[in-house]
Order: C-alpha cells, then sequence, then structure tokens
C-alpha cells in the first residue's frame, strides 16, 4: 500500500480487515517524512517503510494513493517485482492499454494480463455506478452533470482544512484564505483545479474523458460543471441523462437502478427524503434519488445522486478491482 498515510490509505486498511481481504503480510509504504509511524493492522503494529523500487519485492497487489507523480515513478518497479498495481491517481488513466475499471460497470475491461489497473476519477466512478444500469433502457446521448464535491477529495489536509476554518467562523474569527484562495467554511467554490483556456478545469475535463473510455462511448456527450462544497467525505451529484430516443419512465429507471449492483435508490416523494451525502458517508454504495422526467426534454430524465468519495470513490473501487482480479471477488 503506497500512501498508506493519506485519508484513501486509512480507507484500505479498514477495508482489508471489513472484506477479509487475502492478507497473508501487508507493507505500508510512504514518502521518507512518514517513516517510522505505525499503523494497528489487525492487532499487528505495521511501521511505515519508505516507497523505494525496491521495496516491492516479493509483493503480489501493490496499491497506490501517492498521486500521479509517485505512480509514474514507482508503479514500473512493481510491475518488474511480479506485483499487479491497482493505481488510484491520473497517472495511467488514459493510457490506451492500461484497463480503466469501475467493477459494476466494466469489470471485463480487465483481462489476467493487465499488470497496471487503474481506478478512475472519483466523480465518474459515483456518476458511472448509477448511470450504467440505464443504458440497458435506451442508447445514452448525452449527460449533464453539476457536482457538488466534498473536502476529501483534496485529501486529509483540505478535511482538516474544513474543520478548522468551520470551528473558526462559529467562533466569530476570519480564516486565512489564501489555503484555497477563498474561505472554504460556509461557502462553495469552482474545483480547485487549474482551468483550461476553454474554461473548463482538470477535474471537468477528467470525468468526461473517463467516463467516455469506461463506457466504451468515444462520441459520448458530457456537459460537466464541477464544484467543491463545505462536506467532509462524500461527492453529490446533478445528473441529467439524455437518450438517443424517448426517455424511459421513472418506474422503469427505478426499477433498473433498485437491481443495480452498488445502487441504493432512497426516492421517497412523499415524505420528501432523497439521499445525502451524510447518508452515503461510510457506505458502499451510490446512492440515488430525486428520479424524475426532464420536463424540457422527452428524451431525458434528471437524479440525484451521492457517493462515499473515499470509499466507492477510491479505495473500494481498488478493493473490488483486487478481488475481481484474484478471484475472491463476493
Ligand atoms: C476531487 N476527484 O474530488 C478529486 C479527488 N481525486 O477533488
Amino acid at each position: 500500500m503506497v500512501g498508506a498515510t493519506g485519508a484513501v490509505g486509512q480507507e484500505f486498511l479498514r477495508l482489508f480487515v471489513e472484506r477479509d481481504f487475502p492478507v497473508a503480510s501487508l507493507k505500508l509504504l510512504a514518502s521518507e517524512r512518514s517513516v517510522g509511524k505505525t499503523y494497528l493492522f489487525k492487532g499487528e503494529d505495521i511501521a511505515v517503510e519508505e516507497a523505494t523500487p525496491e521495496a516491492f519485492e516479493g509483493v503480489d497487489v501493490a496499491f497506490f494513493s501517492a498521486g500521479a507523480s509517485r505512480s509514474r515513478a514507482l508503479a514500473p518497479a512493481a510491475v518488474a517485482a511480479g506485483a499487479l498495481v491497482v493505481d488510484n491517481s491520473s497517472a495511467f488513466r488514459m493510457d490506451p492499454a492500461v484497463p480503466l475499471v469501475v467493477p459494476e460497470v466494466n469489470g471485463c475491461a480487465m483481462t489476467p494480463e493487465s499488470r497496471i489497473v487503474a481506478v478512475p476519477n472519483c466523480t465518474a466512478i459515483i456518476l458511472l455506478v448509477a448511470v450504467n444500469p440505464l443504458q440497458k433502457l435506451g442508447k445514452l446521448d448525452r449527460l449533464i452533470v453539476s457536482t457538488y464535491q466534498s473536502a476529501s477529495g483534496g485529501g486529509a489536509a483540505m478535511m482538516r482544512l474544513l474543520e478548522e476554518e468551520t470551528r473558526k467562523v462559529i467562533c466569530g474569527e476570519e480564516p486565512d484564505p489564501s489555503h484555497l484562495g477563498t474561505r472554504y467554511a460556509f461557502n462553495l467554490f469552482s474545483h480547485n483545479t487549474p482551468i483550461n483556456e476553454d474554461g473548463y478545469n482538470e477535474e471537468e475535463v477528467k470525468v468526461i474523458a473517463e467516463s467516455r473510455k469506461i463506457l466504451g462511448l468515444p462520441n459520448l456527450k458530457l456537459n460537466v460543471t464541477c464544484v467543491r462544497v463545505p462536506i467532509l467525505r462524500a461527492h453529490s451529484e446533478s445528473v441529467t441523462v439524455e437518450f438517443e430516443g424517448p426517455a424511459p419512465s421513472v418506474e422503469a429507471v427505478r426499477e433498473a437502478l433498485s437491481v443495480a449492483p452498488g445502487v441504493r435508490v432512497i426516492d421517497d416523494r412523499a415524505g420528501n427524503r432523497f439521499p445525502t451525502p451524510l447518508d452515503a458517508s461510510g457506505q458502499g454504495d451510490v446512492l440515488v434519488g430525486r428520479i424524475r422526467q426532464d420536463l424540457s426534454n422527452p428524451h431525458a430524465i434528471s437524479m440525484f445522486i451521492t457517493g462515499d468519495q473515499l470509499l466507492k470513490g477510491a479505495a473500494l473501487n481498488a478493493v473490488q478491482i483486487a478481488e475481481l482480479a484474484l478471484g475472491v471477488r463476493r
């Protein structure tokens, strides 16, 4: 596990236990400054070692969650040592030779020969777990997506920043806005990735490109707006799905989603009860509700979805990939 000390790394440790992942021995790797920290795993204190090319000797599965440059630098060494690399970074996602996998959607993109398998962007994973089941109801033409992304997407440091700023504001202090260029507590802002000349930020570009690759639909139209909100660990998305032909009924959509793997429908119109990011936090499923006809377009339906960014958006999806590769999928 490379990136053991990060927010996603910590979820891996919990998931290995919770899912009874077949761990014979576990190496925790991180940057030099974390060497010596220890984490309890199945009653044993495991000391963090430095992530070096030599550290992968004897490793069967290497989970990377330490950013794209670390993956680019070390994944080849892990592969050379005989490991299957499951990479949470963006380093290899768009490499045509690397499968980009959401097990519920395109697990078959992996082959026994795959040595690096990429975990998609969290926003794309959560989106596609909910959208893919609708493909059996009609051909997708366009997705219109607006996101409400949590602090966890920016790592443990951004989660801490949100908590600290919130405390300060409640105590009447004005937090220092220099970290993100704007105040985070009681605010929201356009996703904190660089913005291109065409006005789209890198997160939006990733969601578009990765969704097309995962669904195998290179011409799928997508209009994506990514926004960071003051929520700790679940991403939410407002999604309009446009079909090539007339949209399926709300009942058919609800039925398709209610039997879809990794999806839980919460769509109680009478009680005004729909998914919230708090409901999704700590859960493996993507929650879907507000399923309704788009009254402005007879080809479209709209819905609201939310999923845990650290779990299905990262660690859980990675562990599911490894389970699939090892044939221990449950
Ligand atoms: C975000 N997609 O939420 C990123 C995390 N990988 O900012």
